[in-house]
């Protein structure tokens, strides 16, 4: 269902990760200039995906795992808009899992936030492809979303960031909205964003975050160095956050899908529909026809 533009009071529980989330798209879209009336939210299935609900921008509640399909839609309809997905780890990386590995494969020019809290916060706690070993019974290993999107090659904007820092996640998000707004293609965000009721990791993962910007042999453009710095801060016990993936703007600029499809960047959407404009094509169609 679209919505109007006009929020209304959160129905989160107090204290939950995805109001870091929440307050850093609002304050990255202000600080790029995002009219509201060209921006629109596109949220998954869960508490995470009922942020559209909570802010003045146009807004779509897509279907459980079918919200890049929609987002990329919209994109494609009419690329003038900035397009935001948003959800879960279990609505993109379970029911959802096939259009995340596509999405970065499209290189459409849309932002795809993933609030991760290593649970399916609403349907009470069970456990999401990101839970650790023993979380509610869990026996399988958790899923790590940086790492998959490392291994795809295609020019996309990657990152992670945690809700403890919504400062500095207001700073990626800037970068990845200007990143979309560029038409350089796909930005894939993940948020580390504790469910206080269910699962709530906020002192832990305060205390496992490393910025793998400090780190020596940083360099965001080089994707191999960056698996490998991911790989041996993961199995120091830590979790790897920061810019993962930055292509340089000279890789990208010919390779987002919008730009491929649609050139002059009118979709559908914004075409010129009236009889004038398209009498010519219409008589050829009704010739054919007869
Ligand atoms: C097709 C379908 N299957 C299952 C569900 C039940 N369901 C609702 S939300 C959800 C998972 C939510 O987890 P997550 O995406 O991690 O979001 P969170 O609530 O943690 O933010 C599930 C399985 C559903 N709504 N639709
Ligand atoms: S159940 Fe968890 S994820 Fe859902 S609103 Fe509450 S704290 Fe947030
Ligand atoms: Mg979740």
């Amino acid at each position: 269902m679209v919505q109007s533009v006009k929020s209304t009071p959160s129905t989160w529980c107090p204290g939950c990760g995805d109001f870091g989330t929440l307050a850093s798209v609002r304050n990255a879209a202000k600080e790029v200039g995002i009219p509201p009336h060209e921006e629109v939210l596109v949220g998954g299935i869960g508490c995470s995906g009922g942020i559209h609900n909570f802010l003045d921008v146009n807004g779509i509640h897509a279907l459980h795992g079918r919200l890049l399909a929609q987002a990329i839609g919209v994109k494609l309809a009419n690329p003038k808009l900035t397009v935001i997905a948003a959800g879960g780890d279990g609505d993109g990386y379970a029911i959802g899992m096939g259009h995340f590995m596509h999405a970065f494969k499209k290189n459409v020019s849309i932002l795809y936030i993933v609030m991760n809290n290593e649970t399916y916060g609403l349907t009470k706690g069970q456990a999401s492809p990101t839970s650790q070993l023993g979380f509610e019974g869990n026996v399988e290993n958790p899923f790590d979303a940086i790492l998959t999107a490392l291994s795809i090659p295609a020019p996309n904007f990657i990152a992670r960031t945690f809700s403890g820092d919504p400062r500095t996640m207001t700073q990626v998000f800037v970068e990845a909205l200007k990143f979309n707004r560029e038409n350089r293609g796909f930005a894939f965000v993940e948020d580390l964003s504790p469910c206080v009721t269910y699962n709530d990791t906020f002192k832990e993962w305060r205390q496992k975050v490393v910025d793998v910007a400090k780190l020596p042999g940083y360099d965001a453009t080089d994707r191999k160095a960056m698996f490998r710095l991911c790989l041996e801060t993961m199995d120091s016990g830590k979790i790897p956050i920061g810019v993962m993936h930055r292509p340089a703007p000279a890789v990208t600029t010919p390779n987002a899908l919008e730009l491929k499809l649609l050139p002059d960047l009118v979709g559908p959407a914004a075409a010129d529909i009236g009889l004038a404009a398209n009498l010519p094509a219409y008589q050829k169609l009704l010739k054919g026809a007869a």
